[in-house]
């Protein structure tokens, strides 16, 4: 597997499967799950509909993942993961880690030899870049998966530079 760093924004990437950081209600939010939804179209909205219905009528847990379309995205998928609320008095790494291995999973279900991640947690749910890059680049190391091309891709600048330091 090939780890790549791409400074921008992930509704524009190219991939199979990009991650999306939503939030358990799978209703869209802002950040890059408002992104996704926007540039994506109402196709993803509806397969999260169907899914709160069933199996996920209370949302999807933090730390689990689930695939729908990629509505007019240029990918196959949309990966859906909830990522922790970044704690200072609890140590919730395992869960940001379960998001990638999680993704990484359902990629491999459903064929996905490509994949593009955000930085997880780091914008509304407040997890430091520094520590969220170093869990993120430990977990999808570790993963076994036969997905080839990995890419991150981050929104701004001293995102990218921490990326590139842990990398
Ligand atoms: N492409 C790539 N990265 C982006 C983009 C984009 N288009 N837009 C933002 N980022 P966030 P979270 C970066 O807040 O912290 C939503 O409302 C951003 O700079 O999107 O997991 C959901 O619905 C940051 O570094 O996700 C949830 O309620 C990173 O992506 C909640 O926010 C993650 O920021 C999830 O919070």
């Amino acid at each position: 597997m090939e780890i790549t760093l791409v400074p921008g924004d992930i509704t524009e990437q190219q991939v199979d499967a990009v991650v999306n950081a939503a939030n358990s209600s799978l209703m869209g939010g802002g950040g890059v799950d408002g992104a996704i939804h926007r540039r994506g179209g109402p196709e993803i909205l509806e397969e999260c509909r169907k899914l709160r219905a069933s199996p996920f009528g209370k949302g999807l847990p933090t730390g689990q993942a689930v695939a729908t379309t990629a509505g007019r995205l240029p990918a196959r998928w949309v990966i859906h993961t909830v990522g922790p609320v970044y704690s200072r008095s609890e140590d919730r790494s395992g869960l940001l880690a379960s998001c990638y291995r999680e993704s990484l999973r359902v990629a491999d279900e459903l064929g996905a030899r490509s994949v593009a991640f955000p930085a997880i947690s780091t914008g509304a749910y407040g997890w430091p870049m520094d520590d969220a890059a170093r869990i993120a680049l430990e977990a999808v190391r570790q993963a076994h998966t036969q997905v080839e091309d990995l890419r991150f891709v981050l929104f701004d600048a001293a995102a990218y530079a921490v990326f590139e330091a842990r990398l």
